[in-house]
């Protein structure tokens, strides 16, 4: 069977600023919530490897954006350092506009197109210490920062986004402890959400205002949750699961308003964030044109078993199923279930208007994968496979009137990753981290070269 994609479609790969830059105190960049915790906490890295260098795309951009063009790529996502591009004293850093214009400028020579996302986890520390996404006035100093880039580069740039997983500074930052500020709060969690929500309203506003042309959206890991049974307690879990992960976010995004649900959960938990009557006119007024999903693994649900715990959080709500007999990723421990990718996409097409979309990151994390390398190449079969599996069932959704746009891998080359640093690999192209940051495309990305030129497989 032959796998055919619409003409046009959107083959790349996608990364973040904080993740592949480096460069962390060039230039006049600030520091920004990676770089403060890292220097303060080094213990909560691995290995304690922070993002100082990770994959030094600052200074070999040049190099990896011949190396997108060579491998056939078309488009790719990266994301602008907000600590990089503004000052603490609130001015432009000329030196990160140059950098910004040089990465876009050859990339539009290379025919590669340049998705921008103005958000991914990394918030400027000065701005942090005035209370971060908790403080209204971050949310204007955001807006600020948006409009500032679409000024800068919406003249070259047509792919904007204004955050990247917006769910999970709320989860990780606020309600797990796995990001800074490290805060476990429940209520401070729902402002947060509900400012980066704003937030993002506010950007899509000022794009539009300033006519350009392009398409502005968000970027959402849509992890589809699914029931353990069809007993009413674990749909009821599952349901908690989905409105409060996926549905806080995404309904907001596509129809301008919170979903009602979630908003009489919140009103009976006592858990109501400050808001305005204006703000709400503005999330309603300012959509997205376009969405962009992550999808790596599904979130498996039960009804709540265990004890609550006495610090209400989401999970005070479900508990995670551990299905038997699931399909994992060996070497990163995380659940491969392929159909994910078509049942998110039949979601958007039957609730969501069908809004067009497209695959802004899925991925295979490895772990040792120099074990792997033959005569020099990384012969990752595992991951062929893993984005073939993923192809097919998006090809049927495809088929099936889904409104699908195209697919980015993550990620282009090895990155740091914010807890596991270097520990799981997940590029089409090998970085050696040892030996001058070699770049070394793995035999995946010659598979996506043909994959792209004939834009389809068998
Ligand atoms: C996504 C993030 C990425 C990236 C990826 C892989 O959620 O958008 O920034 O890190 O996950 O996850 P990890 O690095 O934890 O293996």
């Amino acid at each position: 069977m032959i796998y055919n994609f619409p003409k046009d479609f959107w083959w790349g790969s996608a990364s973040s600023a904080t993740q592949m830059e480096g460069a962390y105190n060039i230039d006049g960049k600030e520091k920004n919530i990676w770089d403060f915790w890292y220097e303060t906490y080094p213990h909560r890295f691995h290995n304690n490897i922070g993002p100082k260098v990770t994959s030094n795309f600052y200074y070999k951009y040049e190099e990896d954006i011949n190396l997108m063009k060579e491998l056939g790529h078309n488009s790719f996502r990266f994301s602008i350092s907000w600590s990089r591009l503004i000052k603490k004293d609130g001015s432009i850093n000329q030196k990160a506009v140059d950098f910004y214009n040089k990465v876009i400028d050859k990339m539009i020579e290379c025919k590669v197109e340049p998705f921008i996302n103005l958000y991914h986890f990394d918030m400027p520390m000065y701005l942090q210490e005035i209370g971060g996404w908790e403080n209204r006035e971050v949310v204007s100093k955001y807006q600020e920062y948006a409009k500032t880039c679409f000024s800068l580069f919406g003249d070259r740039v047509k792919k904007w986004f204004t955050h990247n997983e917006p769910i999970v500074p709320v989860e990780c930052g606020y309600l797990g402890n796995y990001h800074y500020p490290e805060v476990v709060d429940f209520k401070r969690a729902v402002q947060v959400g509900y400012h980066i929500m704003l937030s993002s309203a506010l950007a899509i506003m000022e794009y539009k205002n300033l006519k350009l042309g392009g398409q502005i959206g968000i970027i959402i890991n849509l992890t589809p949750s699914y029931p353990r049974s069809n007993s009413k307690e674990d749909l009821e879990a599952s349901n908690i699961a989905d409105l409060l992960l996926n549905r806080s976010f995404l309904d907001t995004s596509v129809f301008g308003e919170f979903p009602k649900e979630l908003v009489e959960f919140i009103k009976e938990q006592d858990l109501m964030p400050t808001y305005t009557k204006e703000d709400l006119e503005i999330i309603k007024n300012n959509t997205i044109d376009l969405l962009g999903v992550n999808y790596y693994q599904p979130r498996r649900i039960k009804a709540k078993e265990t004890e609550k715990g006495e610090v209400l959080t989401p999970e005070s709500f479900f508990d995670f199923y551990d299905m038997p007999n699931k399909k994992i990723n060996p070497h990163r421990g995380w659940e491969i279930y392929e159909k994910g990718i078509y049942d998110l996409s039949i979601n958007i097409r039957d609730n969501y208007n069908n809004i067009p979309f497209f695959i802004s990151e899925n991925g295979m994390g490895v772990e040792g994968e120099e074990k792997f390398k033959v005569e020099g190449i990384i012969e990752d079969t595992y991951r062929i496979e893993f984005i073939k599996e993923h192809l097919k069932y998006l090809n049927k959704a495809l088929n099936e009137g889904c409104n699908i746009k195209g697919y980015h891998l993550w990620t282009f080359m090895d990155n740091w990753s914010w807890l596991n640093a270097y520990k799981n690999r997940y590029g089409f192209v090998e970085v050696d981290i040892n030996n001058n940051f070699i770049r070394t495309p793995k035999r995946s990305a010659y598979w996506f070269r043909e994959l792209i030129k004939n834009n389809g497989f068998n």
